[in-house]
């Protein structure tokens, strides 16, 4: 048995030593530019390049034929997709999934809805990457990753919201109260995988206690905790060791968004994917 993990590029995931990984790549259009979001990209240059163009920018997600390609050479894959509710990105995947047990019998394919994205997505592969290491069988895992996606979690702190908001991912209300300076919008990926905002904060020092405070309430109980940051590690250290000095062995990671999470959680926002 071949086992893949292929991934979007929403996860942040642009390598993933220990297991056969494929990441396929959202993009955001600008006017006549287009970044791919891959390993090659250079996000701080696409960020400052976005800060000085004024035209309309937005997204597209993967299509069916990225997918499929992404899943050539695998007979058992897992797809692990932004949530279907912001994205055509999982849509393509399940399409993609069609066409290649079709043409490809023996195979099986598993896409993974995570209602969720970035730091969670991560989650939910490291759990995969582990089983698949333990040689547990592809049912098994299959059965054991949804019920493990039920105490996984994402929670988020973003100084503006202009970019969802352009692009009809919440509404403009919402990205208003965002645009005040000083003030961060805490929120959670809701259970229908929409973003639902939770506070208002003024300032980073209340973000990030209110963080914390919702990975409690949501049983967070000292286990993983993955953090992103779109060119913030010191919020991001801040609060890593908000969860340290709460919970001293708790396995906590911290990592750079890369170009669809950063176009979307903008410069300062943070991601926290963790589980209860
Ligand atoms: O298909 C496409 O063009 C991609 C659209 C993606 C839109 C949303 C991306 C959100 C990125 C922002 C904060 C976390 C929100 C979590 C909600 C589930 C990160």
């Amino acid at each position: 048995m071949k086992f893949k993990i292929v991934s979007d590029s929403s996860s942040n995931i642009f390598s993933f030593p220990g297991v056969d990984h494929v990441s396929v790549p959202l993009r955001i259009n600008a006017g006549e530019k287009e970044y791919v979001d891959d390993e090659n990209l250079d996000v701080a240059r696409m960020v400052a390049e976005l800060r000085e163009y004024k035209g309309r920018s937005g997204t597209s997600c993967p299509n069916v034929h990225d997918w499929l390609q992404a899943f050539e050479g695998a007979d058992r894959v897992f797809a692990i997709a932004i949530t279907s509710n912001l994205s055509g990105s999982c849509a393509a995947a399940l399409e993609a999934k069609a066409i290649y047990e079709e043409t490809h019998p023996e195979a099986k394919v598993c896409v993974l809805d995570t209602l969720s994205t970035g730091p969670e997505m991560r989650l939910i592969m490291e759990k995969l990457r582990q089983w698949i290491g333990e040689k547990l069988d592809y049912e098994k895992i299959r059965e054991g990753i949804r019920e493990y996606m039920t105490r996984t979690h994402l929670l988020f702190s973003l100084e503006s919201l202009t970019n969802l908001a352009r692009n009809g991912r919440v509404s403009p209300a919402a990205a208003k109260i965002a645009g005040v300076l000083g003030i961060r919008v805490v929120g959670a990926a809701s259970p229908e995988g929409t973003l639902q905002q939770l506070h208002k904060c003024r300032g980073e020092k209340k973000a990030l206690d209110t963080l914390l405070e919702e990975m409690l309430l949501r049983g967070f109980r000292g286990d993983k905790a993955r953090i992103a940051h779109c060119f913030n590690p010191d919020a991001a250290q801040a609060l890593k060791e908000r969860v340290l000095a709460k919970f001293p062995k708790a396995d906590v990671h911290i990592e750079a968004t890369g170009a669809l999470c950063s176009f979307y959680a903008e410069q300062g926002g943070l991601l926290v994917g963790f589980e209860s």
